[in-house]
């Protein structure tokens, strides 16, 4: 039995007591109401599921178990996956048996690049991965098991389907990268590497320690964020019906593909290189507040500002930016993001429409990518993908070693709201 294994079943039993008897005694005592406004509003704000992995305070940002992410930036992705899981970074031969334990899940089995090999070429990489991820569902341990096995037991089959998806998926998206865009045969992955290393390895960036950093460093910043997200509550929903680990991540990472979720790192890199481009080079600050209102004046968002949860700069924007001063504050791309920090909050408070005028994780992210030979944005949200898939499935595994239950919130009509108040 690996280490994480080994401390998740000492950990899940204890676990399992504490919630049942919060439960029995404070089970009738209300914790959320729900306006009229919030049934409308994507339900902004109603405290309706449980996430014990990570907690996104509005004037804090994401915390993952108690420890602030900005304090988090010089761990391996591989740690936090074990933070994530068990409430604890791991020792160091827990860290070794952790990744040894990846990478012998590594092989991406053949009939996943048929299947990708078959799709239309112009598909989008998000397609691709997700694809990736839901033709492999006949390999899932929970559905081979889930006839035979216990309650008790689901948690372990979901930590299998996990492992393997997790072993396996920087070689799908490294590989998704190279067919799509035309870069040559597939790059195995290299043992003796981590696996943000790895990574930049099998996509064929230059190796170099700085890249190695710059990966591992954003595969750590969006490995979570609460449960409550588009992505994270798809994820919860589909696997809350037992459905496995691969039908509950694809299903969420459907939901990260969309423009105001994970693909706005994407769009916001677009903005950002028709910025350089319309004006040969990095913007004034007044042509640069100009192409902000002509966004805003025909409807569109400013991509990478605004949140739904946080009230004030994203720390995982602050830890990109860290990072960009520090190694590449010459790069064009990367200036006019720092410009772009500086006139887009202006902009959006005196616009007065978005609650919070402040950059969020993917105002920041794909400047550093493309720095580092990334230059394929479209691409981007795969990325973001591979990280958030450690969060959503550490959220899963602990829905199912706690025995959470089906999702059924009750929808209303609007005749019964509306009799409801009185209207
Ligand atoms: N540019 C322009 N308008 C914005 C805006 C932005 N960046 N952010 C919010 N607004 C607008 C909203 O569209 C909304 O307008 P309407 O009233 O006309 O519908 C109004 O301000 C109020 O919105 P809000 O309560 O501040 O924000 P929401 O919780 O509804 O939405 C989010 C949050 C992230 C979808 C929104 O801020 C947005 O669209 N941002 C740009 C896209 C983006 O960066 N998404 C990535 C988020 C992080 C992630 O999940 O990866």
């Amino acid at each position: 039995m690996s280490s994480l294994k080994e401390k998740l079943a000492q950990q899940i039993p204890g676990l399992r007591e504490e919630i049942k008897a919060l439960v029995k005694e404070y089970g009738d005592r209300v914790i959320s109401e729900v306006t009229v406004k919030q049934a409308y509003g994507g339900m902004r704000g109603v405290k309706g599921m449980v996430c014990d992995t990570s907690v996104v305070e509005p004037d804090k940002g994401l915390i993952i178990r108690g420890i602030p992410i900005l304090e988090l930036t010089e761990k391996l992705p591989e740690e936090i996956l074990f933070l994530l899981l068990t409430g604890d970074l791991p020792t160091e031969e827990e860290l070794k048996s952790l990744q040894q334990d990846l990478s012998s899940r590594a092989e991406v089995p053949g009939y996943v690049w048929d299947v990708l090999a078959a799709m239309p070429k112009d598909s989008h990489p998000m397609a691709m991965l997700d694809t990736g991820i839901l033709v492999m569902q006949r390999e899932s341990v929970f559905a081979a098991r889930y006839s035979e096995m216990a309650k008790t037991e689901y948690w372990d089959a979901a930590l299998e389907d996990a492992l393997n998806i997790l072993g396996r998926i920087t070689g799908l998206a490294a590989g998704v990268y190279r067919m799509r865009y035309e870069k040559g045969s597939r790059i195995p992955p290299e043992p003796s590497l981590d696996w943000g290393a790895n990574y930049v390895h099998m996509l064929g960036l230059e190796e170099t320690d700085e890249t190695y950093s710059m990966m591992r460093l954003y595969l750590v910043l969006h490995s979570d964020h609460e449960g409550g997200n588009v992505s994270a509550n798809t994820c919860h929903t589909v696997g809350s019906a037992l459905s496995d680990a691969y039908y509950a991540v694809s299903a969420g990472l459907n939901g990260l593909a969309g423009p105001l979720h994970g693909l706005a790192n994407q769009e916001c890199l677009g903005f950002v290189l028709k910025v350089i481009e319309r004006f040969g080079g990095v913007p004034t600050e007044k042509q640069l507040t100009d192409m902000c209102w002509e966004l805003l004046n025909s409807g569109q968002v400013i991509p990478g500002y605004g949140h739904a949860v946080l009230r004030v700069v994203d720390p995982r924007f602050t830890a990109f930016h860290n990072f960009g001063k520090k190694h590449c504050a010459d790069d064009d791309t990367f200036k006019t993001v720092d410009l772009l920090f500086q006139v887009a909050p202006k902009v959006l408070k005196e616009h007065g429409k978005a609650k919070n005028p402040w950059p969020n994780v993917d105002a920041g992210s794909g400047a550093l990518l493309y720095h580092y030979g990334l230059k394929e944005f479209p691409y981007y949200t795969v990325l973001f993908s591979v990280s958030r898939a450690m969060g959503m499935l550490s959220q899963l595994i602990i829905n199912r070693a706690l025995g959470t239950a089906i999702t059924r919130p009750k929808s209303v009509s609007t005749a019964w709201i509306k009799q409801q108040v009185g209207a």
